[in-house]
């Protein structure tokens, strides 16, 4: 494994990117303390500011492109388990691609990748992890591991602990059950209410689950739905 670090790129998921179209091998890293143009999903701005942990992982899995969802629940699998393994942090996970204390945003996931036919030719697997930061530098709605326990930690070991625990479970890529079933146990909105908003539209239901292809499983009027894409919030979240 390789860890490449860098003071500040525009993003890391851009860096990683060059190197796999390079034929960077499998598990190379690329690090860094402050991101530019960290991104979220549909080219939301992420903010990467010193003290949290940027890294993009690049991984050529043996899966059909279709399976490509369960990249973002493995890797929430993982963060959650380092985090409570370096801090003593219990943090849960929440559709599609959070990880949340409460109903603040700890860590996020961005997944990209590149397939040729039926054939994945390599997924970047983007974290970003709140983890020194103070409370006021953060932006509405996130939280860190310092705001929550008041500790500071390193960011390598994070990025290690985290690395360590995904090439654990890597081999459950390929039976997507046993990711599905830890995500959902520690998912913050497990059979809760919540209100879905996609596009223009908002969905209220019952959470039940989420599927293979990472949809998420929504209750209304005893009528289960998919829903492929979308923000989640939970009732409590929402201002009367
Ligand atoms: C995400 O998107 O949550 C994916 C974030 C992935 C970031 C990593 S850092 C390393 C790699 N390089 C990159 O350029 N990206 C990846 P999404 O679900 O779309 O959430 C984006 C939303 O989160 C924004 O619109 C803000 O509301 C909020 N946000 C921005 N910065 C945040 C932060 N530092 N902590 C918590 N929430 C944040």
């Amino acid at each position: 494994m390789k860890v490449i670090r860098y003071k500040r790129v525009t993003s890391t998921n851009d860096k990683a990117k060059v190197l796999a179209e390079k034929g960077a091998s499998e598990w190379t890293v690329v690090a860094a303390e402050v991101q530019t143009r960290g991104r979220g999903r549909f080219g939301k701005k992420w903010q990467s500011h010193k003290g949290g942990v940027w890294f993009s992982i690049i991984l050529r899995p043996r899966i059909p492109p279709e399976g490509i969802a369960n990249l973002q629940f493995f890797a929430s699998n993982g963060i959650r388990k380092a985090i409570l393994g370096e801090t003593g942090l219990v943090v849960q996970t929440k559709w599609p691609n959070d990880v949340v204390v409460g109903s603040g945003k700890i860590a996020g996931i961005l997944v990209e990748s590149k397939s040729k036919g039926r054939q994945v030719t390599f997924v970047i697997v983007g974290i970003g992890l709140n983890l020194n930061q103070t409370k006021s530098t953060l932006p509405e709605g996130a939280t860190s591991v310092y705001a929550t326990t008041h500790e500071k930690f390193d960011e390598m070991r994070l990025v290690s602990a985290i690395l360590e625990r995904m090439r654990e479970d890597y081999a459950t890529l390929e039976t997507p059950d046993k990711i599905l079933s830890q995500w959902w146990a520690s998912c913050v909105h497990r059979s809760k209410n919540v209100r879905v908003q996609t596009g223009r539209n908002s969905i209220d239901g019952i959470a039940k689950g989420v599927d293979a292809d990472g949809a998420l499983l929504l209750e209304q009027n005893g009528r289960t739905m998919r829903i492929t894409e979308g923000s989640l919030s939970m009732w409590s979240d929402q201002p009367n």
